[in-house]
Order: C-alpha cells, then structure tokens, then sequence
C-alpha cells in the first residue's frame, strides 16, 4: 500500500515518517574520497580556475572553504579572491585546493549512496545526485527514529566514506528543512507534537516553494517567517496567490501529504561491487562480474524488462570510471548473452588494476510483447562504435541500481 493510503483504523497521517537524505558539500566530498589529505583543508570545485581561463563558476565548496564567503554558483574569479589557489600560493595559510568537476565520480559515490538508501527504505525517492527522500514509516518508530536517522548516516558514512545531513519528520517538506538545519554532519528529528514550533522561526524563504519573488510579496505582507505565513489567513494568501498561497499556508503548518513516491520506471537495471581495495587477479574480476550479471539478468526477468543495451563498468584507481556497451538490433531477455557480452567487453581491462566492476542492461522495454528473436540475437552486427563510449550514467537519472543485500526488496 503507498504511503499517505490507509485503511480505516491504521495510524493518522501525521504518523508518517518520512527521512530527507542531504550529502554534506558533496563534490568537495567526493574529492576527499579520492584524496583524503583534502580533509580538514578548504576545497573548491568548479571549473575556470587554472591559468589563463577567467570563466568558471564554483559548482561547490566545503564548509572550510565557505568560511571564506566562497560559495556554489559564485563567480570562479571571485571566489579566488576570497580563497586563492594553494597550487599558486604554497605558503599562504588562508589558500585553498580547487578541483575541477568530475562527474563519473561523483555519480559513482551518489549511485553507492542511494544503493545504501535502497535498503533502509520501504519507498525511496531520489530527487538529485546528493538528496533523497524515504518513507521508514514501517522500519522504525518515533521513540528511536533519531538511533535510525543516525544508523542511515553512519551506514554512508562507513560504506562509501562520506558525510551526509539527515532530517526526520512526518511529512517531505519539513523533513528536508530538518536536514538542512544543522549541516554539515547534521541530524534533525522532528516529531509530529513538535512540528510547528520547528516550522515557526524559519525563514519564509526557506519554505518548499517559496521562490525569491514570492518571498518578497509575503514580506510585503508582513510574512516574514513560516510561523507568520501558518498564522496567516488561508483567504488572504489565496487571494494574492491562488491555489499556490493554500499549498503554501499548509506547508508552513507541516500539513504536506505528498506520499514519497518514487520515480517512474527505472531506464536501466544494473548491480555493482567493490574490490576490498584494487585487485590485480583479473581472474577475479571475471568471476565477479560473471555474478554480477546473473543477478542483473536476472532482476530484469523479474520486471518483465527486456533490454537492448548491455555494459560493463570498471572503475581503476584512483577513481577513473570506464564503461564500455554493446546495443543489439531488438530487445532481448537473455542471461546468456548478458554473461557473453559483459565477458567480452571486459577483455580490454585485463591487464588493468580494478577497483570496482558494474553490470548494466539499459534501454529497457516493459511491453508484453514477443522477443523479436528467442536465439539470442547471435548476428550482433548491429552493435556501434559509439555504444563503446556512451557515457553509463548519462541517462541514468532513473537508474534502478540496488545493493547486494536488497535484491529482491523492492519488487
Ligand atoms: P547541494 O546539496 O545543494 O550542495 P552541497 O552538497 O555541495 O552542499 P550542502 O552541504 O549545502 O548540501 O548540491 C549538491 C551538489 O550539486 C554540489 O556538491 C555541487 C552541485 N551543485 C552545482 O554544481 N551547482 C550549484 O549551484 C549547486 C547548488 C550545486
Ligand atoms: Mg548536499
């Protein structure tokens, strides 16, 4: 039964628990992960700061970094006036480390993240590359929903090694203003008595929905803060707003009933696993990524899914993430071929160190229709150039990636 339904006589509403999943400046995080003398100093992300480029923006920075005033979407130049470049400034104590973006990485860590938040979930819903929201509503309970808020962060925290912020209340809106509340490192549990008196003192602009221009209108209005905006008169704001002010009003009282759905059908099916370390034993990495795709192929006839793209990712170190796939002329559900195609691909890292392999099956189709071929399609002519590059992540925004030990949980 999706959260927010419930039959006659079940717990209210308010009862829900709903958890907001934040990572703490995540890219400056990743970077950290893949060069851990980065911890404690000031880093920042972005693009535009080697010499001789000007354009740029600063995509993040770490708290250190923020106390310097630098900040996500400032001017690269900018924020190097603030915090200048270590590599330029070696003896400067107030200098800072710029990285450049890196996204395969980052999708990499944020893919472990939500593998993690998979499990502890009964519904999850991803909203970015850092943030998601889950219904625990049947896994924990108010009196020790803060041990599960802080299990959910030390799991991320030892499984893939990096920080996250965390709230818990009985509704979305309130449960990611608790996870901002006390970044970084942050846990925030809101109980339903208590909702109000958190909402109160919090900026109107900090309300879900409330965008720049709207803010300024509720302060014209003399609505300065989420407890003014709950005491104000529901008419009034429906006046100046229409259907918007009356979302809005029950927002700032923590009435949001949106149930945490999660995303329509995944695009991709795929599972994945790290080396303890890098191995050299390509022997070993045939085996694991033999297992890996029996369990995708597996998944996928499971979900009625056929697929017409198979892949394989391999991440060498320090954290260089390579994928290489393989299209077929129709939509197959072929474990065989699966096995075939990801042994195949493979060979070309046989002589590479390997930190961690994937499997992937993409462009996926759910229609109850025949297999354009039951024989496994053994002319694959039809594969191209191109498929060898494409880029794993790029249409994975819905990518349904799950953890070994959640196979099979959310059917
Ligand atoms: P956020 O969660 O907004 O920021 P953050 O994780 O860096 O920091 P916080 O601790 O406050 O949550 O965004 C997640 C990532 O998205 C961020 O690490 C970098 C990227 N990003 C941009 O590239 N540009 C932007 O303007 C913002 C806001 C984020
Ligand atoms: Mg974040």
């Amino acid at each position: 039964m999706p959260a927010g339904e419930r039959l006659p006589g079940a717990p209210e509403r308010e009862e829900r628990i709903v958890l907001h999943v934040d990572m703490d400046c995540f890219y400056a995080s990743c970077e950290r992960l893949k060069d851990p003398s980065l911890e404690g100093e000031p880093v920042v992300v972005g693009m535009g700061y080697e010499p001789g480029e000007t354009v740029g923006a600063v995509a993040t920075a770490s708290y250190e970094a923020r106390e310097y005033g630098v900040e996500s979407a400032q001017a690269i130049g900018s924020a190097l006036d603030s915090l200048p470049r270590k590599a330029e400034h070696p003896d400067d104590p107030d200098a800072g480390y710029y990285r450049s973006v890196d996204m395969d990485c980052y999708q990499d860590v944020g893919g472990e993240v939500k593998e993690i938040l998979y499990e502890l979930g009964d519904t999850v819903r991803e909203v970015s590359i850092d943030e998601a929201y889950l219904d625990v509503t049947d896994r924990t309970a108010w009196d020790v929903a803060e041990g599960f808020g802080r299990h959910v962060k030390q799991r991320i925290a030892r499984e893939v090694g990096v920080p996250a912020s965390v709230g818990v209340a009985p509704d979305m809106s309130t449960a990611k203003l608790a996870s901002d509340h006390d970044k970084p490192d942050g846990l925030v549990v809101v109980r339903p008595d208590d909702v109000r008196e958190f909402l109160a003192p919090i900026d109107v602009a900090d309300v879900h929905g409330v965008g720049p221009v709207r803010a300024r209108e509720l302060r014209e209005m003399g609505i300065e803060t989420a407890g003014d905006l709950a005491d104000a008169d529901p008419y009034e704001l429906a006046d100046e707003f229409g259907e918007r002010g009356r979302d809005l009003h029950r927002r700032a009282r923590g009435e949001d009933d949106r149930p945490v759905e999660p995303r329509g059908k995944p695009k991709s099916l795929s599972r994945e696993s790290a080396f303890d370390g890098a191995t050299d034993d390509f022997e070993r990495v045939r085996e694991q990524v033999a297992t890996l795709a029996e369990a995708v192929a597996d998944r996928a006839t499971r979900k009625d899914a056929f697929y017409r793209t198979i892949g394989v990712k391999v991440v060498t170190p320090p954290f260089d993430v390579h994928t290489r796939a393989e299209s077929l002329p129709g939509p197959v559900d072929d474990p065989d071929l699966v096995d075939e195609v990801t042994q195949e691909l493979l060979g070309e890292f046989a002589d590479e160190s390997v930190r961690k392999v994937g499997v992937r099956v993409s462009n996926l189709d759910f229609s109850e229709r025949e297999q354009a071929s039951l024989t496994g399609f053994a002319d694959r002519e039809g594969a191209t150039e191109s498929d060898r590059n494409r880029d794993w992540e790029r249409d994975s925004g819905e990518d349904d990636t799950d953890g070994q030990a959640s196979l099979g949980e959310f059917e």
